[in-house]
């Protein structure tokens, strides 16, 4: 059983790495950021409320986030483990994360945080906004507000993890197989 988070800044390649991390190991992918893209797609109460932080670059609140990733873990009691990318993101959501694991048997394996700049990730998003549509991505002020969230409101969750030896973090601007090569290390060494 492993159960990972990854964790960086917005645009630092989770959900990239996390897309490749579920080829190689049979852990379930729980993004909260594409959880709430589904239910704005969707129209739901919860994507109408998601869409009023998300499209700021805002944090969607604690409770509200809680509730839904509660509910996609139970509803996946098969799997070998998990990987979270994008979650948590406040120190409450993390506390949260350890008692929801811990009534399982379980607990997290290992945080390993993809660094990157605040440069490369503004241009990274940027790009990406070319054509995904996403409106958190094609405004370079909403961008720059999404980093300093995470350095007042997230940054910490790194620290949450250090206390307990379970934090790493690996540089996270070269190529996708470089960077998947060294998460992939990380990994192995948890198992080994
Ligand atoms: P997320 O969906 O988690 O989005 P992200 O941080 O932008 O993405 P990620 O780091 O996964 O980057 P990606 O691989 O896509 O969050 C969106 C919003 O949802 C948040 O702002 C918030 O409002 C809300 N939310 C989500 N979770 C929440 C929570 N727990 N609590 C409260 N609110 C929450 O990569 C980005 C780009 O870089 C891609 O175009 C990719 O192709 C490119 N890229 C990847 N690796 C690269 C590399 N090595 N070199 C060059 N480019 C690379």
């Amino acid at each position: 059983m492993i159960n990972l988070i990854l964790f960086g800044p917005p645009g630092s390649g989770k959900g990239t790495q996390a897309a490749k991390l579920v080829e190689r190991y049979n852990l379930l992918h729980i993004s909260t950021g594409d959880l709430f893209r589904y239910e704005l797609s969707h129209n739901t109460p919860l994507g109408i409320l998601a869409r009023s932080y998300m499209d700021k670059g805002e944090l969607v609140p604690d409770e509200v986030t809680i509730g839904m990733l509660r509910n996609k873990v139970e509803a996946h009691p098969e799997v070998d483990g998990y990987i979270f990318d994008g979650f948590p993101r406040t120190t409450p959501q993390a506390e949260a994360l350890d008692a929801l694991l811990a009534e399982r048997g379980q607990s997290i394996s290992r945080l390993i945080m993809l660094d990157v700049p605040e440069e490369e990730v503004v241009n990274r998003l940027l790009a990406r906004g070319k054509d995904s549509g996403r409106a958190d991505d094609i405004n370079a002020e909403i961008i720059r507000n999404r980093f300093t969230v995470y350095q007042k409101e997230t940054a910490q969750v790194f620290d949450f993890y250090a206390a307990q030896g379970k934090s790493a973090k690996i540089h996270g601007v070269g190529s996708i197989e470089d960077i998947f090569a060294a998460v992939c290390a990380e990994i192995d060494q948890v198992n080994a």
